[in-house]
């Protein structure tokens, strides 16, 4: 029985199977995957039914997946969430149960570093599956200094994380890059355990820049527009109403339109808390309109026209999102 180790494979389902084929799988044979299997590429959810379904298959957590996990989604992330859909929330479950490193007789394991001197069961998750904390971390502990440089244990150890270049990063029995960039038109790198053999399959293009732009508008429009902060769309609006994507562009613009549209109904919002103050100080009296007035939603409005002017700034920090200023306008019976 053979373990097949595989670098990033980052979506790229073809070249992994590609690479199945050229080492001439079996399904006795184990197939381990160090992470990073998803995001970037064009086919992840493909990957991830794949090695998902396949029998004797191990997958270690790479900082990608963890993103996923953690929610701190970054764009690529955000890709991936669209192309799961419905079953995002099933993928999420899986991926909370991945391993962070897995040894063998021959090596250990692990998607991006190990910490030297420190027992493999008492290494830092983060160091480990390489995510941000993680390399702080390190850069703390190392410096500039890679720690693969710094390894001194007694089992080599296979990793991947940062792209390496065209071919594996070997320092031999000691430490084992096989990141080889597939997803940015690399390759795919496999190390056969316990041969310690290189085989790899290169990638046609370079998946993610394609992806950068087929993927812009759908992400756009899924965003939860609503529930941002007005100055939080007028930014995103500036970053991208320029956009050479005259799709992206044109809905962008749009959004600008529907922002402002709403903002400009403020004088209309304000002239109905008025009326209403008027009606409540006309039931209850001036000094004892306030009790009833706390039970609406806009009851800090209400005050505020009661001493002063209701200025749109002021309706604009009190609502501070297309939420908000909607549910208020439906409470003020204001049709948008
Ligand atoms: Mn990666």
């Amino acid at each position: 029985m053979r373990t097949i180790v595989v670098g990033d494979i980052h979506g790229c389902y073809t070249e992994l199977l590609q690479l199945g084929a050229k080492v001439e799988i079996t399904d006795e044979d184990c197939l381990i995957s160090l992470g990073d299997i998803v995001d970037r590429g064009a086919d992840s959810v493909k990957v991830y039914n794949f090695l998902k379904n396949r029998p004797n298959t191990i997958v270690l957590m790479g900082n990608h997946e963890r993103k996923h996990l953690r929610q701190t989604l970054s764009y690529s992330q955000e890709i991936v969430k669209l192309q799961f859909g419905a079953h995002y929330p099933e993928f999420l479950e899986w991926v909370s149960h991945l391993p962070y490193y897995y040894e063998t007789d021959a090596a250990i394991l692990v998607h991006a570093a190990v910490e030297n001197g420190i027992p493999i069961e008492k290494q830092r998750e983060e160091v480990l599956c390489g995510c941000n904390a993680g390399e702080k971390y390190l850069e703390k502990q190392y410096g500039s200094t890679y720690w693969s440089q710094l390894y001194t244990g007694a089992k080599p150890v296979i990793f991947g994380h940062h792209v390496v270049g065209d071919n594996p990063l070997i320092i031999e029995q000691k430490a084992y890059g096989i990141d080889t960039g597939a997803c940015h038109g690399g390759r795919l790198t496999a190390l056969i355990l316990p041969s310690f053999e290189i085989v790899q399959v290169q990638s046609p293009q370079d998946y993610w820049k394609e992806e950068i732009v087929k993927w812009q508008l759908p992400v756009m429009m899924a965003k939860p527009w609503s529930s941002y902060k007005w100055d939080k769309i007028q930014a995103i609006c500036d970053e991208f109403k320029n956009s050479p994507n005259v799709e992206l562009s044109a809905f962008i613009m749009e959004k600008e339109q529907w922002m402002h549209n709403l903002l400009a109904l403020a004088p209309k919002i304000i002239f109905k808390v008025e009326e209403r103050l008027a009606e409540l100080i006309s039931t209850y009296g001036a000094d004892d309109f306030k009790k009833p007035a706390r039970c609406f939603s806009y009851a800090t409005l209400l005050y505020k026209v009661n001493v002063s002017n209701l200025t749109s700034e002021f309706l604009q920090q009190t609502l501070p999102t297309p939420d908000k200023w909607l549910q208020v306008m439906t409470e003020l019976g204001i049709y948008f």
